[in-house]
């Protein structure tokens, strides 16, 4: 009799893995076709699928024990603790639960779960077959009591059996990993920006800081979660998350985040934001009317809003020689992070277009709010002067 209820009753696998032997680690996933288990080889023999793997001899007979079983009906536990209503499992490890109706053949058509899965948990949810499960990686321990109920008929109806489990997730024994890390970027004065971290492990907690890895003196309130969100910064930042659970802790390596404005996030800055107007805020507008665009106000560190006028620019006779000074501007104030203002001065004796030189010793020159004065003697001929002003990556 028991011989012929395991002939008739062969489980098979189909899918693209089969990790190791044995029912718990073949019920892996639930949803892709590829992953289920089913129990009655002629409802594989009518899917549309190109491998059926025989499970091992010795795991059908396992179940089918359990099959042959005579006396009540009733739904057991098979797996991993065989005949209990205690499952054992534990936080950050594959549990493979797995029942099956016993004693009186009676097949059923539909599965439920009544009462809230473990996080990490799911259901799979078979269909026209006796063996049903719940699989997934717990993360919070616990007891957590379910009940699990097969239907006769499909779609959870007809006559039904009940059985209830208590899962019970013990504490995990891994301290955490981190498999990716916050990254280092680059971002404008304006804008926002999310640092994440992924870890492997159960029961996380995570404490992001400022500052370079390992530095837990600027812990940032109620950043506590796998991401984290900075910005609008005005500065070049460091960041770094620790990450923590009852066994161990873990640093993550140093984001930095750097911050390198140009004439958009300038332009925000000034006439402000979201959206903004082009009719102001194009490179060659000029809403303030005083002749400069805003491309050109940008450049030389005046306001796009008020009207400029140069007061330190100035060109006098002195001691029989020619003086030409200009203040130049610092990059300060906003719209310009990351960035330096950068003077050359340039002289041609007629403007021709390739006549223009560069002024010895004034090339370059970093803008420190600082005075420059030119002094030459004057001699007979013309000269003319012009000042080449530009934004630059500080260098
Ligand atoms: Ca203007």
């Amino acid at each position: 009799m028991q011989m012929k209820m395991l002939k008739n009753n062969k489980i098979k696998f189909y899918g693209k893995q089969l990790p190791k032997a044995g029912i718990t680690s073949l019920i892996l996933n639930k949803g892709a076709a590829s992953h289920f288990i089913t129990y009655e080889s002629q409802f594989i023999g009518s899917a549309a699928i190109t491998q059926i793997i025989k499970w091992s001899s010795v795991t059908v007979a396992s179940l089918g024990a359990y099959d042959a079983v005579s006396g009540a009906t009733q739904i057991t536990q098979i797996a991993p603790s065989s005949g209990s209503s205690t499952v054992p499992a534990k936080a950050g490890e594959l549990l493979n639960l797995v029942y099956q109706i016993t004693g009186a053949p009676h097949r059923a058509q539909s599965w439920a779960v009544i009462g809230e899965l473990p996080e990490g948990l799911n259901h799979l949810n078979s269909t026209n077959s006796n063996t049903d499960g719940i699989t997934g990686i717990p993360t919070q321990p616990g007891n957590y009591i379910i009940r699990v109920r097969a239907y006769k008929s499909s779609n959870n109806s007809g006559y039904n059996y009940t059985k209830t489990f208590t899962i019970e997730i013990a504490p995990g024994s891994e301290p955490p990993v981190i498999s990716s890390q916050p990254e280092s970027l680059t971002i404008t004065s304006v804008k926002k920006t999310t640092l994440q971290v992924t870890a492997s492990g159960n029961e996380m907690k995570y404490q992001w800081y400022q500052g370079v890895s390992g530095n837990t003196s600027t812990p940032l309130a109620g950043a506590t979660n796998q991401s984290l969100e900075i910005g609008p910064l005005l500065a070049d930042s460091n960041y770094w998350v620790q990450v923590s659970n009852g066994v161990g802790t873990v640093g993550s390596q140093t984001a930095t985040i750097k911050i390198l404005d140009n004439y958009t996030s300038w332009a925000e800055k000034n006439f402000g934001a979201n959206p903004i107007d082009a009719e102001i805020s194009d490179p060659a507008k000029d809403p303030d009317g005083d002749g400069l665009t805003n491309k050109f106000e940008y450049i030389i560190g005046s306001s796009p809003i008020e009207q400029s006028l140069d007061q330190d620019t100035a060109i006098l006779i002195k001691n029989s020689k020619i003086e030409l000074s200009f203040m130049t501007k610092s990059t300060k104030g906003e719209g310009y992070a990351g960035l330096e203002r950068v003077y050359t001065v340039e002289e041609s004796n007629d403007i021709s277009k390739d006549s223009w030189k560069t002024v010895p010793k004034y090339q370059n020159i970093i803008g420190n709010g600082q005075k420059i004065t030119i002094s030459e003697s004057i001699n007979n001929g013309k000269k003319y002067y012009r000042l080449k002003v530009h934004i630059r990556k500080k260098s």
